[in-house]
């Protein structure tokens, strides 16, 4: 798909910083003149963030992993659709905390989903729509539950953060699988000091988008 915008988006286990890496990378954009629009999924428009709702708070009816997989890729068709496609069609730098991805490795090696049945529903939300950069923040799980943990407290978990710790070992290996496979995308040692994880986004960020110059008179990291 043709588009004068920038698609980037951040991947990892709970807890591995990805909102944090979020306001880092849109930092870099913005200082460089460039408008950025920083997003998530599930949600990113109302309609999403209602699925959102559905899929992360715990509720009396159990969701079958069926309805939660159809969810994640209905709230998706609407933010690519009424979101992410206007954006970059526009020229901004969209930024995504998950993505097509967080299927991959939650519904299809979490949950043990058909990998062709993923496959076919990102085809029909996206339309050939990629990013042009993943970055994978990559954590020991241990190192993520304790992180998220602490931030909400032990006793406010939504549905996946239920799951036990096997499950996020799944999501984990799975997101490093598809790294090896795919040149889109860059993997960061997310256990490493916050100082040096984003030095090294930055690096990256350098390095993949060389064609963006700091604008003359604007400090930049
Ligand atoms: N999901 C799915 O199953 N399928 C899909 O297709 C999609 C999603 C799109 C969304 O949850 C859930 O939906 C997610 C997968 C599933 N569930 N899980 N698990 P969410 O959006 O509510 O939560 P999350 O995506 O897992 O993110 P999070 O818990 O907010 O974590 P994070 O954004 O990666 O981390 P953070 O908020 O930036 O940082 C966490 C804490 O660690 C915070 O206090 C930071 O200050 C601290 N931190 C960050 N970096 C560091 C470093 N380097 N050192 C020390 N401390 C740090």
């Amino acid at each position: 798909m043709n588009h004068p915008g920038i698609f980037i988006t951040l991947e990892g286990v709970e807890g591995a910083g990805k909102s944090t890496a979020v306001t880092g990378v849109a930092d870099w954009f913005s200082q460089r003149g460039r408008v950025v629009d920083c997003s998530r999924e599930p949600g990113g428009t109302p309609v999403a963030e209602s699925i959102r709702h559905i899929l992360l708070t715990p509720a009396t009816e159990e969701l079958a992993e069926s309805t939660e997989l159809m969810l994640m890729f209905a709230a998706r068709a609407q933010h690519v659709a009424s979101r992410i496609k206007p954006a970059l069609a526009a020229g901004k730098v969209l930024i995504c905390d998950r993505f097509t991805d967080s299927s991959r490795a939650y519904q299809g090696a979490g949950r043990g989903m058909d990998r062709g049945l993923i496959e076919t529903l990102a085809q029909a939300a996206q339309h050939g729509l990629e990013p042009q950069l993943t970055v994978l923040l990559d954590l020991p799980v241990e190192i993520g539950l304790a992180r998220a943990a602490a931030r909400r407290g032990i006793d406010n978990h939504d549905r996946f953060e239920r799951e036990q710790r096997d499950f996020f070992e799944r999501v984990r290996a799975e997101f490093l699988r598809l790294a090896a496979l795919n040149s889109r995308f860059a993997v960061i040692d997310a256990a490493a000091p916050l100082a040096e994880v984003q030095a090294h986004i930055q690096a990256v960020l350098h390095a993949r988008f060389p064609f963006i110059a700091p604008q003359v008179g604007v400090a930049h990291g």
